[in-house]
């Protein structure tokens, strides 16, 4: 195992396209990412997928006050991963946002994330998935806090608003996290 790991983050039926809150351009994610993420395996990578894994009375929802549709209520069809994306064995699954309060945007927010990575003995994290704006960019930020080497890979990345994404990018960078293209974050994980 190398000291790395690729954190694929809640890439769920509801955030795909015709999902209760889709991102943009999720048909275009899909493959390439099936792809990378076995790229990644074959290289001894870490593959960890969060998901997003609501009660279907979480606070983050219109009904309760909060922004968001109902969406990936735990073990309902709309949280599961989005094929072909699938966790195989010896990957790390994290769910998140399991409590009613709190919008659980980061995969390390009161989850085992960061004790598995450590267990792992990881040091590098790179990071993909939807949506860029809120769990991507949460996750990110909470790996470099935690002093991971943390590289959002900017082409396995999707958007809501894709006009949001520019200042977003501005601020991870700015916190220290790396912008990279998939590729060639993998090239130097060998
Ligand atoms: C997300 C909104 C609500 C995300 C999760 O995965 O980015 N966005 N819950
Ligand atoms: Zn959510």
């Amino acid at each position: 195992m190398t000291n790395t790991a690729l954190v694929v983050v809640d890439v769920q039926r509801d955030f795909c396209e015709g999902g209760a809150l889709a991102a943009a351009n999720t048909m275009s994610l899909l493959q390439p990412l099936k792809g990378f993420v076995e790229a990644a395996r074959r290289q001894g990578i870490l593959v960890v997928y969060t998901q997003d894994w609501h009660p279907e009375n979480h606070s983050s929802f219109k009904a309760n006050g909060g922004p968001w549709p109902v969406h990936c209520v735990a073990g309902q069809a709309g949280s599961e991963l989005m094929p072909p994306l699938m966790a195989e064995s010896g990957d790390v699954v994290i769910h998140k946002g399991v409590a009613v309060q709190g919008a659980g945007y980061s995969g390390f927010d009161e989850t085992e994330l960061e004790q598995k990575l450590r267990e792992n003995g990881v040091r590098r994290v790179g990071v993909a998935g939807v949506a860029t704006e809120y769990c991507v960019r949460a996750t990110a930020l909470d790996a470099q806090r935690a002093k991971f080497e943390t590289t959002v890979l900017t082409d396995l990345i999707r958007a809501v608003q894709d006009a949001d994404v520019p200042k977003v990018l501005e601020e991870l960078r700015g916190s220290g996290v790396k912008l990279e293209p998939a590729q060639d974050w993998l090239t130097r994980s060998r």
